[in-house]
């Protein structure tokens, strides 16, 4: 099953991730409140019964303990190494490839256009690639292409617009059932789901990360913990405030694999 994992790959904060892209209007996060959600979420994958492998910080690159943006990753050795749409990012590719060719056999690449994993979203019927401000039609089209190679299909959507990608917007939280914002709800992408969809006022804690029978969502959203747990889910709430003025969510801070099954 695609959330179920027994290994992560995350990067440690560097000082500088208080100059990471942000389009929220109130105050920067300090580095230490980014420290500390980052090292409670090191804790709960682990609890979730992960091994966690952290890498070293890369003060050049503010937004780089965002590792799920530059690679994807795969059970049975692969690994796609993916190209950021924003120019600050781009360099995270270099950095992490190396990292994943000690952990990874099989290493992909796109070689043109851009794609970022959090416009990603892996179901159990294949990828959704989410056309977004950073992932155009010629990165999409050609990760298309490297999954068709390792016998994932996918299927191009867009992503709301004003929503930063498309995991922004959902999570998968069990193999036909996705927690998203009213406007993916909306659209027809989900069809064939079943869909739980959180309150207007909660529309970040649509990113929410399913690891095993864990569900990790963020502790300011009590009505969608509520939601989840009502429908039998076991959550983990989880502090996201300070990376949430970063623009980001709980996937977007490690990238999860599985050495067990394919
Ligand atoms: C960025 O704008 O790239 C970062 N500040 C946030 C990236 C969040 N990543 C994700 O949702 N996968």
């Amino acid at each position: 099953m695609v959330f179920h994992f027994t290994n992560a790959l995350v990067r440690a904060p560097g000082r500088s991730v208080v100059n990471g892209l942000s389009t929220q209007s109130g105050p920067r996060p300090t580095f230490e409140a980014v420290a500390a959600e980052h090292a409670q979420y090191i804790k709960d994958l682990q609890v979730a019964g992960l091994t966690v492998d952290v890498l070293p910080p890369l003060e050049d690159y503010p937004d780089s303990i965002f590792v799920e943006d530059p690679a994807l990753v795969f059970a049975g050795g692969v690994a796609i190494l993916l190209r950021p749409g924003a120019p600050s990012r781009q360099g995270e590719v270099k950095e992490i490839a190396g990292a994943l060719r000690q952990r990874f056999g099989r290493i992909m690449a796109i070689e043109e256009g851009f794609a970022d994993g959090g416009d990603m979203l892996l179901t159990p019927a294949g990828m959704f690639i989410g056309l977004s401000s950073r992932t155009d039609q010629k990165g999409a089209a050609e990760l298309a292409n490297l999954l068709q190679q390792i016998g994932i299909p996918s299927r191009i959507v867009n992503t709301p617009p004003g929503t930063l990608h498309l995991k922004s917007d959902c999570s998968l939280i069990a193999d036909d059932h996705v927690l998203c914002t009213s406007s993916l709800a909306a659209s027809n992408i989900f069809d064939g789901y079943r869909k739980l969809v959180v309150p207007e006022t909660e529309r970040a804690a649509a990113n929410a990360l399913r690891l095993n029978d864990t569900i990790l969502v963020g502790d300011r959203f009590p009505q969608t913990i509520q939601l989840l747990q009502q429908q039998g889910y076991k959550v983990s709430a989880v502090p996201t405030q300070a990376i949430g003025r970063l623009d980001a969510g709980l996937s977007c801070m490690s990238l999860r694999w599985s050495t067990l099954s394919r």
